[in-house]
């Protein structure tokens, strides 16, 4: 029988897609990703999903590329694998419809560590770590890593976590604003669940058009921004979930979100 390489639960509105091979530290195979791809697809597809998280089987959350992986080798056209999987996958989580959650439970190393970068919140556990590989094996970071990495922690971090490719514990990740937070190993997955339970809560085409203009805002002027915002903000005050954030706030109850 095949291995389910992407395993996919749900609790009410959360789905959690967890990376399934253990014994490679969820090591990215060209099999892999088309199963996380195609997963990510059918949440997307789904409307009754209002938050995914991310997280990994095993100690690792993912050691990035199978180096033992055939179309990985040295002499091949690394690029075409990048064009053909790892772009589609970045471009997948960052549009997706939903916010995604990334609970790392262990290492996060090469394209795994900017694999959870790319998500919306990356919730860590205190023994995880992420390693910018790249520099060690002989290639520069990809999956988004040169945009990611001076984005959160500016150009000095950037560089020295891109050349050196040390070891970052997820204490001092959060530390630096890599990530959003470290909790306890135990605490991990209760924790990503009730971060993703309440972020279902929320109106999500709002959360969603927030990563985008936080995105967009990069490459802006402020005045820019500003008229961004304002486009965003006229599609956002039509939608039904800013009038039942407006009637909950009048009448002192919670509100029920209810767009996607
Ligand atoms: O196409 C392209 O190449 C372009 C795209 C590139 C994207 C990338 O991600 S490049 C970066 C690739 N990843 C790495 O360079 C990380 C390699 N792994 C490590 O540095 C270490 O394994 C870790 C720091 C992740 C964990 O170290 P440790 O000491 O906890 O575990 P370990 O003993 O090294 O690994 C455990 C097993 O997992 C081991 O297998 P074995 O000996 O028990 O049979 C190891 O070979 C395997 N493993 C770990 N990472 C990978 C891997 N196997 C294949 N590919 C891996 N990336």
């Amino acid at each position: 029988m095949q291995e389910t390489l992407v395993e996919v639960s749900r609790v009410g509105a959360v789905a959690t897609l967890a990376l399934n091979r253990p014994q490679a530290m969820n090591a990215f195979t060209v099999d892999l990703h088309r199963e996380l791809l195609a997963c990510l697809n059918a949440v997307a597809h789904d409307t009754s999903v209002r938050c995914v998280v991310l997280t990994g089987n095993g100690r690792a959350f993912c050691s990035g590329q199978d180096l033992s992986d055939p179309a990985a080798q040295p002499g091949g056209d690394l690029g075409a694998l990048i064009a053909s999987h790892y772009k589609p996958l970045v471009e997948r989580i960052r549009s997706l419809p939903v916010p995604v959650v990334a609970a790392v439970n262990g290492v996060a190393a090469g394209a795994g560590a900017n694999l959870a970068l790319v998500c919306d919140l990356v919730i860590a556990a205190r023994s995880a770590s992420f390693i910018q590989a790249f520099a060690k094996i002989g290639l520069l970071p990809d999956t988004g890593g040169t945009w990611l990495l001076p984005r959160l922690v500016g150009h000095a971090r950037a560089a020295g976590l891109a050349m050196l490719g040390d070891k970052l514990s997820a204490p001092e990740a959060a530390a630096m604003g890599l990530i959003w937070q470290c909790v306890d190993d135990d605490a991990l997955q209760d924790s990503a669940q009730a971060l993703a339970a309440r972020l279902a809560t929320m109106p999500t085409q709002a959360l969603v058009a927030t990563r985008r203009a936080l995105e967009q805002a990069q490459h802006m002027t402020l005045t820019e921004a500003l008229d961004a915002e304002a486009r965003e903000q006229t599609a956002l005050g039509r939608h039904a979930d800013f009038a039942e954030g407006v009637a909950a706030f009048r009448a002192k109850r919670a509100p029920v979100f209810t767009d996607r």
